[in-house]
């Protein structure tokens, strides 16, 4: 049935095929990606995990006996009291190592001062405006353990709620760990989030403090954070006390009897402060965000085993090692943040890069300059920046020595595979493993990835399951489906690191992530695998089309649309249509040489209609300045396929990053 033909304008590797499905109700794959990276032998040798047996090996292993791999994994962890029994599961809950105590900030700081690790940095810091700083072990330990003491000193209890409102600078990484350290449950509100955005975080956690800084810089200005802060309190919340970090210096208002210095509380108490022990399913933090229907949703994360995610996976997916720098792009207020920015690198004993800014300020180089300046050696960053830079062009690149960096990473959205084969052999010399890791704010850690000296990578994909992740691509029925069918992503065993429940709406936890397949997690994307059980996330199920019959999944008709020479960036969605149930509308954004044109508007059809089939064919291309995204960088295609049909945009859109965009769009006709 499948009959790959060969492709004129595409690399040769690409190949495309038409197949009907009986079955409705899947998700029907045409693009399919050939090309294969093996590990090069001298990285595998290395490595943790040096081949694709020794990988399966351990993971079905992992599969068979979970709790055996898990327990082995977490004796490598920092126990204050040993746990019981290692797993409780009465689906959907779920409890890790019943009995054990531990706490994180210990994990993270304490059991690295014992030997030389004590003056290796732990956060390597560079602010936008370009200062620097570089904080030890030891350093960083001493201002968790003085600002912890600041928050007791506040009134700040075990178990209390505390909001982080802060930009991405070590103060950050700080408050978060003497939360941690004294059992406060922080949640971090991205800086960029409006008044409206914290007050709805604040009702919905019962914060009692919030933590937060004059204001921060955002490509050169700076972002009144407290005045925003001072929004959100107005009226009357359950905020009793806001401790206020100078960063930008920046005039604000402090009020009396709630507002309080943090520079200032550190000179009423000392530095001494011992890590509490709580229990494994101490909550740990809670993360908001958006749901479809708009009301956020308050993700929560407990103590043990998020930590024994986060642990094994900078272990196994980064492979780590004490001489590596390493620097994940993402703003703190993000899961990505809290993972593989703070906690991640600290818990293995490694080497954070914290970048406060935008990566176009004052240059398009920003990004480059920081590797060749502090010599990256690992660089996680998001597809949506990986097209930005292929847009600002390869000079602001080739002005750079990038030749530190050993191994790259992709997070947040499928990634292109003309994006992936440009971070490959631009950014990465060729010589660079890239692990493209699937993972969600709901699963704490990263699930589907490569691990770099073991499984051969395909652009586009992000290859098979870790350690301990049971997951499948099943039908509306639940049954798993067979090789390039397309179906709904679960996972069908619990894992260390998953959320525990919407905070303060178990029903909707149930609801959401449980009840479609019973005592199976859904993940709400679509997916298919391919020959070798390679996992292609094809995007989230309500974005799928349904075109006569024909279920389509958004990321492989925008692939073929961004492999055109000419395309920056592309979405797909549907809008309704009598003939065939829906029609496909792409948005378009043209390279900086390029210029719209009827004529490029039927080459762009033609393109995906060779590429990908006729059933594919945009029966409308609409090019636009830019497309409207979420603020770690996501398109939200539900904006625009409210656009598409002409209605008004409904719903939620706090989480849009630039509100002109809309306006823009609509105007497009
Ligand atoms: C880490 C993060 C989760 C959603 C997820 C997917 C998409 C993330 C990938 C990806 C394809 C990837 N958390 N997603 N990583 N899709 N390939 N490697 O992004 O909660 O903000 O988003 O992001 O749809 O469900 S998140």
């Amino acid at each position: 049935m499948l009959q790959p033909t060969s492709c004129p304008r595409l690399p040769s590797a690409f190949a495309s095929d038409i197949r009907n499905f009986a079955m409705e109700t899947n998700i029907e794959s045409y693009l399919i990606e050939k090309r294969v990276f093996k590990p090069a032998k001298e990285f595998a040798k290395k490595a943790r995990i040096k081949s694709l047996a020794q990988y399966q090996k351990i993971y079905r292993e992992s599969i068979r006996r979970p709790e055996t791999f898990w327990a082995r994994e977490a004796k490598e962890l920092t126990w204050q009291k040993p746990w019981k029994k290692v797993l409780d599961w009465k689906a959907p809950f779920a409890k890790w190592f019943i009995g054990g105590q531990l706490n994180l900030s210990e994990n993270c700081l304490d059991r690295h001062l014992n030997g030389w690790r004590r003056n290796k940095a732990a956060i390597i810091w560079e602010g936008e405006p370009g200062e620097k700083r570089t904080l030890t072990y030891q350093q960083l330990h001493r201002e968790v353990c003085h600002f912890a003491n600041v928050l007791k000193r506040n009134r700040i209890r075990k178990g209390d709620r505390v909001i982080i409102y802060l930009p991405t600078i070590p103060e950050a990484a700080i408050a978060m760990l003497a939360c941690a350290r004294i059992g406060a449950v922080h949640s971090v509100v991205f800086g960029g989030f409006s008044a409206d955005s914290i007050r709805d975080r604040i009702a919905d956690s019962g914060a009692i403090a919030l933590i937060t800084a004059d204001g921060s810089y955002r490509r050169g200005a700076v972002v009144p954070l407290k005045n925003n802060v001072d929004h959100a309190l107005s009226g009357g919340t359950t905020v009793k006390r806001v401790i206020v970090f100078k960063r930008a210096g920046n005039e604000i208002h402090m009020e009396e009897g709630r507002d309080v210095w943090w520079h200032r509380e550190l000179e009423y108490v000392d530095a001494n402060c011992e890590p509490i022990a709580v229990a494994s399913e101490h909550p740990l933090y809670i993360l908001y965000t958006s749901g479809s229907t708009g009301k956020p949703k308050g993700i929560l994360h407990t103590t043990g085993g998020y930590l024994l995610g986060i642990y094994s996976t900078m272990k196994y997916v980064f492979d780590v090692r004490d001489e590596d720098l390493f620097w994940c792009t993402a703003d703190v207020g993000w899961v990505t943040g809290h993972s593989y920015v703070v906690y991640g690198p600290l818990t293995l004993g490694a080497t954070t890069l914290m970048y406060e800014g935008a990566p176009n300020w004052p240059e398009p180089d920003r990004f480059w300059k920081i590797v060749e300046d502090y010599r990256v050696t690992i660089l996680y960053t998001a597809p949506t920046a990986i097209r930005a830079f292929i847009r600002w062009g390869d000079d602001w690149v080739k002005k750079h020595d990038l030749s530190s960096l050993r191994l790259l990473g992709s997070v947040g959205e499928p990634i292109n595979p003309e994006a992936w084969m440009w971070y490959h052999k631009t950014i990465g010399g060729g010589r660079c493993p890239i692990v493209d890791t699937w993972w969600q704010t709901e699963t704490g850690a990263i699930m589907i990835t490569p691990l770099p000296g073991a499984i051969p990578t395909k652009p586009g994909s992000a290859t098979l399951a870790f350690f301990g992740v049971d997951a499948a691509v099943v039908n509306e029925r639940g049954e798993e489906v067979g090789a390039n069918v397309g179906g709904k992503l679960i996972i069908r065993k619990p894992w260390p690191s998953m959320l525990r429940t919407i905070y303060g709406d178990q029903e909707r936890y149930q609801k959401q992530y449980w009840s479609e397949f019973k005592g199976r997690y859904l993940t709400g994307d679509g997916a298919r695998r391919d020959r070798d059980g390679y996992f292609w996330i094809v995007g989230r199920i309500d974005d799928v089309l349904n075109v006569a019959g024909h279920r389509l999944g958004t990321s492989e008709i925008e692939s073929a649309l961004v492999a055109h020479t000419q395309v920056e960036e592309a979405a797909v969605v549907g809008r309704p249509d009598e003939m065939k149930g829906q029609a496909v509308v792409a948005f378009v954004t043209l390279k900086g040489s390029a210029s719209p044109s009827t004529r490029l508007k039927a080459e762009l059809r033609d393109h995906v209609g060779i590429h990908i089939g006729a059933i594919a064919k945009p029966d409308e291309v609409r090019f636009a300045e830019a497309l409207p995204k979420t603020r770690s960088g996501k398109i939200m295609r539900r904006l625009l396929k409210e656009i598409a049909s002409g209605q008004n945009v409904t719903g939620d859109t706090t989480t849009l990053e630039d509100f002109s965009v809309l306006a823009k769009l609509s105007e497009e006709e």
